[in-house]
This record gives structure tokens, sequence and C-alpha cells, in this order.
């Protein structure tokens, strides 16, 4: 049987090399080589030194993730290293790509480290609800003290080998070949007759009590409601409280531990859901992604020049069109003040912005469009100029070209037909701001050829966004289970629950924000001009979208007008009670009948607001409108604040149980009006045979393969 892990030796210096693609994740076969290898050479007196290393595009870049939470096949890593670092030949280990997690944990056990000059060393368990597992918590702080180790662990983040060498958790940066760099360094170190040096033999430095309070703090604020900080803690305090072995017993217990939380199992669902999402049925490697290099964007306002950001972060030229000069110069100024703020808050130097600014150029001519490999429309909601404008870009850009708009409403097949290019149409659901927030809703219409699926994918890839394919349909994913969350917010507006009631209840979920709260920051008025575009869309009860138009009426449009569901200072975003609004609100709740209440509990607005969402993602799904629940649950924690530790909400509703979220809806539906609260028929099934979400989709794409 072929194994990952191999030795060469020559010159009495033993290579041990690990080569299991793409990213070389520690599975129970480079465990069980890995143990077999320092079992070999534990005896072999020939061998002087030993080297480890990784072959292909990066050192190990963890623990096999889909291992976790089944079976895991014996040995375990953290056996292993103590037969590892106990070799009595000098170990160096050798890194480069992305060295991460367990994979930094082995370099730990070498016994020297030396690092390629790209090389990023990081502990992003956090992001996985996980506290490291391989003795990670008790090596690290002995090698580069309490303090600095505890902060790579709460960030999460990954360090270059610059910084790793400053901390010191490698004791060289090399160029060129690495595999030669560490033999020659082996040899170095036993010419000048060092042999091992084992990390587990250090001592630590406490850490003050008062400093664990500060970055415990500080974690809470950057991994809120999650528990895995607080298990860091524990785990790195055994560090310097107990002797090496028993340390590396109780750190075994909570990683253990972490393992089998909630938050741990809903972060790994969005591991592996991130990457599923490109995964197109019917499209292969055939359907090459096209040629991007410069893209037009039509639209220089907030989101025209959000993207433009995007591309331009990305390096990729795009020439922004508006009208005329004067709104161009004005879109154009609030790119530079935007990258400006960047300056202010250490993100990127002044350089950075000139040289980003010079991607961006201005036009009021649609003819500097014609040598565009992409052109995305972000013109406001409006498909008679969106038709025009379709037609004008078949005309002016290059066969080939790509034309993509950013309508988050309309119908994007009747945008196609506007051009004699429909193969070529497609999409690209940006939301704002544009340059910062992490997904891309790509739409595909009827027509939409796969190449220019496939194009769509590698470029938000490119701009570090995740993209995620939608069908055609009213609000596409996102926006279209938003519709019935909104509408039960708004309505508990009208049955007499305070704004910061719904919303507390909310966040304290898990929502970034409550959606009355994201409302008054978007603005009320962008809600009811969809509404106003859209009347065949949405509820027919009287309620629907009721409380937007009470503000509106008013013109509370939120923060932009100091007053909206909630009331601010000028300048400020802190939420204060609107008591005029929930005067008006009580009395239009008089004339439309709802009878008001005292007694709307926080588990009610959850209720209310999360299972008619999941109910619309039944739908959504059944529909063949999104690929997988994955899916869904990508867009709602990269696009729409859902707590990551959560998993999104077709992850929560398997997790509660789809017969306790069909429960509820019914519980409604006989409660309210039945038409909101019909449960859809996918739910229905699901909850009938004591499936989930996910079960069906396994199945599925099991009888497609
Ligand atoms: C850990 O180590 C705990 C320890 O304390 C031990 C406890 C006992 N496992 O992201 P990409 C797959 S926890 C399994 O598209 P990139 C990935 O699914 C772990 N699979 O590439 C994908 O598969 P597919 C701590 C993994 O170049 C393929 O590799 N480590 C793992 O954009 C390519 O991945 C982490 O959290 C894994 N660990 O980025 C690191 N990693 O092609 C997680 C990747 O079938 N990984 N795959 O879709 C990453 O951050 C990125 O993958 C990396 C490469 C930066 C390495």
């Amino acid at each position: 049987m072929s194994t990952p892990v191999s030795i060469q030796i020559e010159d009495g210096i033993a290579v041990i090399t690990i080569d299991s693609p793409p990213v070389n994740a520690i599975s129970a076969a480079i465990r069980r080589g890995l143990l077999a290898a320092s079992e070999q050479l534990a005896t072999d007196t020939s061998v002087k030194g030993v080297v480890l290393l990784c072959a292909g595009r990066t050192f190990m870049a963890g623990a096999d993730i889909s291992e976790f939470g089944g079976f895991m096949p014996p040995p375990e890593l953290r056996n292993v290293l103590t037969v590892f670092e106990s070799l009595p030949q000098p170990i160096v280990v050798a890194l480069h790509g992305t060295a991460l997690g367990g994979g930094v944990e082995v370099a730990l056990a070498g016994h020297y480290r030396i690092a390629d000059k790209g090389a990023k060393l990081g502990f992003p368990e956090v992001t996985l609800g996980i506290v490291p597992g391989a003795v990670g918590t008790q090596r690290l702080p002995r090698l580069i003290g309490a303090e600095n180790a505890l902060k790579m662990f709460l960030d999460g983040k990954a360090v270059g080998a610059e910084e790793a060498k400053a901390l010191g958790l490698i004791d060289e940066v090399v160029e060129g070949d690495l595999r030669t760099a560490a033999v020659d360094y082996t040899k170095k170190l036993l010419a000048a007759g060092k042999g091992p040096r084992r990390v587990r033999d250090l001592q630590v430095a406490p850490l003050s009590e008062e400093r664990i309070s500060e970055l415990r703090a500080q974690a809470r604020k950057q991994h809120k409601g999650v528990i895995t900080p607080e298990l860091d803690i524990l785990a790195v305090r055994a560090s310097w409280e107990l002797p090496f072995e028993q340390g590396l017993a109780l750190e075994r217990a909570i990683s253990d531990g972490s393992l089998a939380t909630p938050e741990s199992k809903a972060m790994r669902h969005l591991f592996f859901a991130e990457r599923e999402v490109a995964e197109v049925p019917g499209i292969s490697k055939a359907d090459a992604p096209r040629d991007v290099k410069r893209i037009g964007i039509i639209g220089s306002g907030t989101m025209g020049g959000g993207i433009a950001m995007a591309f331009a972060n990305a390096g990729i030229h795009a020439t922004l069109i508006d009208i005329d000069q004067a709104a161009l110069e004005r879109g154009l100024a609030t790119v530079r003040k935007n990258y400006d703020a960047s300056v202010k808050r250490g993100r990127m130097t002044a350089a950075d912005v000139e040289q980003r600014m010079s991607l961006i150029v201005g036009s009021t001519s649609y003819d500097s469009l014609k040598d565009a490999d992409l052109v995305i429309e972000a013109v406001f909601e409006d498909m008679g100029l969106k038709k025009k404008i379709f037609a004008e870009l078949d005309r002016v850009c290059k066969p080939g070209a790509i034309l993509a708009t950013n309508t988050s409403t309309l119908d994007i097949n009747l945008i196609a037909a506007a051009t004699k290019r429909p193969q070529d149409v497609l999409g690209l659901h940006f939301f704002s701001p544009a340059n910062v927030m992490r997904l891309l809703e790509i739409v595909r219409t009827d027509t939409t050829a796969n190449d220019v699926v496939a194009t769509a994918f590698a470029l938000a890839k490119k701009i570090r966004k995740i993209g995620v394919l939608s069908k055609v349909c009213f609000g596409f994913i996102g926006n279209r289970m938003m519709d019935p969350y909104a509408r039960e917010a708004q309505r508990m507006v009208l049955e007499g629950a305070t704004p910061a009631q719904v919303d507390s209840a909310l966040e304290g979920f898990g929502m970034a924000m409550g959606i009355l709260a994201v409302f008054d920051m978007a603005g009320v008025d962008v809600g009811v001009k969809v509404r106003a575009a859209n009347p065949d869309k949405g509820s027919p009860d009287p309620t629907f979208y009721r409380a937007d138009q009470v503000l509106y009426g008013q013109g509370w449009l939120g923060q932009k007008s100091g007053k909206g569901y909630y009331k601010y200072e000028a300048g400020s975003r802190e939420r204060h009670p609107h008591e005029e609004a929930l005067k008006l609100l009580a009395e239009e709740a008089q004339k439309l009948g709802v009878a008001r209440r005292s007694d709307i509990s926080a588990q009610e607005v959850l209720e209310r607001c999360i299972y008619s969402m999941i109910n619309e993602g039944a739908r959504i799904l059944e529909e063949g409108v999104a690929l997988r629940p994955g899916d869904i649950d990508v867009v709602y924690t990269s696009g729409y604040g859902f707590a990551r530790w959560r998993g999104g909400p077709m992850f929560y509703a398997d997790q509660i149980g789809l017969d306790t979220v069909l429960a509820g809806i019914q519980k409604y539906g006989k409660r309210f009006n039945a038409v909101d609260w019909t449960p859809a028929p996918l739910l229905v099934k699901l909850a009938a045979e004591g499936s989930s979400f996910t079960a069906w989709a396994a199945a599925r794409a099991k009888s497609a393969s």
C-alpha cells in the first residue's frame, strides 16, 4: 500500500517527506506513516540528523478536518508527536506555504525549525470552534511565551516567516530550494555538535491575570458568542500551572470536548460548504473561464464605486461609467474618500491608494467599454433603464464580453433578452459595501452559458469573495429569505413589541444586527421602493411591510434622517427608543385590527423570524434556486450576518430538528394567516421522514453521481 510518508537517507541525514495533495492535511495515513518513520529512525544509529518537510504547494495545513466528528482512526497525532519529539537525532522541520493548526504542532515537536520566506504559520482552530489538540497549547507557550502563544490561538490569523522568526517560532528564514536549505542547516548543526532541543523541556513564565482578562475581552469581541477562546485560555494556563504530561492530558480533554460542541460542528460545516459552493453540476473543466482583465462598471454610485474598489484591490483595471462628468467626479471622490479612511485606520498606505486609484478610470462614454471583458451594470432598479443599458452594451462591447447586472430584484431573463448575446448575460449581486462584504450571488438565467458561470466563480475567488449560484427569482436566495423574516419582525412591532425587543432577541440569537436596525441603516425607503416596484410579490396580508410604510410616510428613513425604528443623535449610530414612531405604529395596528399584546417573548421573535426564513429556504431548495442547503448557509453567514457558530439557517434547522420547525410553522399558521405560514412541501416531507436538509442533499448528490 502506498504511503504519503517516505524516508530518504543520504550522508547520514534522513529526510522524511510528507506528500498528500492538495494540502497535506494530517490524515490517519500520515499519522501512521510518521509514527512508523519515527520508530524506524529511533533505532537507526547510522542516521545522525533528521529533516521533515512536505511535497507540493504547502506544508501541512492542519489535521484532516473531514475526520472530525466521527470515529478518528488511530494513532492520535499527539501520541505520534511524543515519539517523534523523542528521537535521539536533531530534527529540523522545514516549512513552506501555509503551515496551519496541526501542521505547526508537528513543527513544534521538531527540534529546530526553518521556513521559506513566503511561508505563513498560524492556528486557525478558533475559526472552527476547536482548541488545538496536538499539544500546541503546551508547546507553543514554552517556545514563544504564554502571551504570544495565547494571542496566536485567540486571533486565529497566520503570521509570515519573518514575524514567526521574531517571535522565536522558527530559527531561520531561507530562500531557494527548501530541501537543500534544510539538509545544509542540519549538517551545520551536526558540525557544531548540536543535538536534540525539545520544546517540552522548556519552562513557561506565567501570564498575569490582568493580561489574561484583557486578551479575553478582546477575543470576546472578535469571536462573539463562541466558547472556544475561553477553552484556549484554560488550556494555555495549564502550560505554566502543570507539568508537561499533565498539561498534555488536560489539553486532550479540552480539545476533544471542543470538537463535540455544536459551534464547532457548525463552523466545520461552513468550512466545507464554502468550498462546495463552487461545484456546479454540469460544469466541468472543459468550461474554462474566460480571460477577464478589464472591467467596466455602469453607475458610479455607492454600489458601482464599491465594486470598482473590489476589483482594483485585486489588481484588476476598472472603468467607471456615469451619465455626466459631475456624477462621475462625485463617484470617484467617494472611492478616494473610502480608501483614505483605510489609510487612517492603518489598513493601507498612501502609495497603495495611489496604485489602486490608478486602476480606476472614469468615463461618460460607453465607447470606453469596447475592450472590456466584463461589464457590470449597477444603476437603480428600473427594468426599462436596464434593458436600454444592456442593448447599448451589446452594441459597443466586443464579442465574448460578459454582461452582468447587479440587480437584486429584477428578472434577469428579461434583461438578457434585450441583448443578442443572452448566453453572455448573468447577475452578479454584490452586497454593500461591495469592497468589504464577502458574498457574491452569481445569478444564472435560463440561457447563461456554462463558461460564463465558471468565469464568475473564478472571478469571485480572484477578488476574494465567495460566489454562490442562484437561479433567477424575486430576491434570489438572500433577499427572498429576508422577506418572511422581515415580515414577521415588522408585524411584531405592530402587535406591540418594541424594535429593541425584536432586535435584541435576534442579536442574542447571533445575528450581527437585528433586522429593524438593519432597515434603519440601509434606509427605510429602500424596502418601501422595492415593494412599490413589485406589488405582486410578498404577502397579501395588510400588515405586510406596513411598519416600514408608516415610518416612510413621516420621512423617518432611519439613520440618515436621525429617526426610523430608532432615534439617533446626529453623527451617532447608537439606537435610542423612538417614542413617536411607537405611538404611530400602535395607531396603525388599531386601524388594521391587529391585536396588541405585551407577551411577545424572545422565543416567539426567534421562532417567527427564523422559522419563516427556513421555510422559504426549503422552497428555494425544492425549486432548485439554490443548489444545496449549505449554499444557503454560506449566503446567510457571509452576506447577512447570520452567526457562523450557528452554521446558517438550514444547518440550524437540522440541529433543532425539522419537526420542531414544522410544528412552529403550523402553530403560527393557526394563529395568523395560513397563507404566510404554509409549510414548504419539502419541509413537511423531510419532517415526516425524520430526515434533515443535510441528509436530503447528500442523497441527491449520491443519486446524481
Ligand atoms: C487542526 O489542525 C486541529 C489540530 O489541533 C489537531 C487536533 C487533533 N482538512 O481551501 P482550499 C481541502 S484543525 C481537510 O480550496 P486554498 C479543502 O476542503 C485544522 N481538508 O485551497 C479543499 O478540498 P476540495 C486547522 C482540507 O489554496 C482543498 O483542500 N487547519 C483541509 O484556497 C483545497 O483547499 C485549517 O483550518 C484540512 N485541514 O487554501 C486550515 N484544508 O478541493 C484549513 C484544506 O475537495 N485550510 N482542505 O474542495 C485552509 O485554510 C485552506 O485550505 C488553505 C489552502 C489556506 C490551506
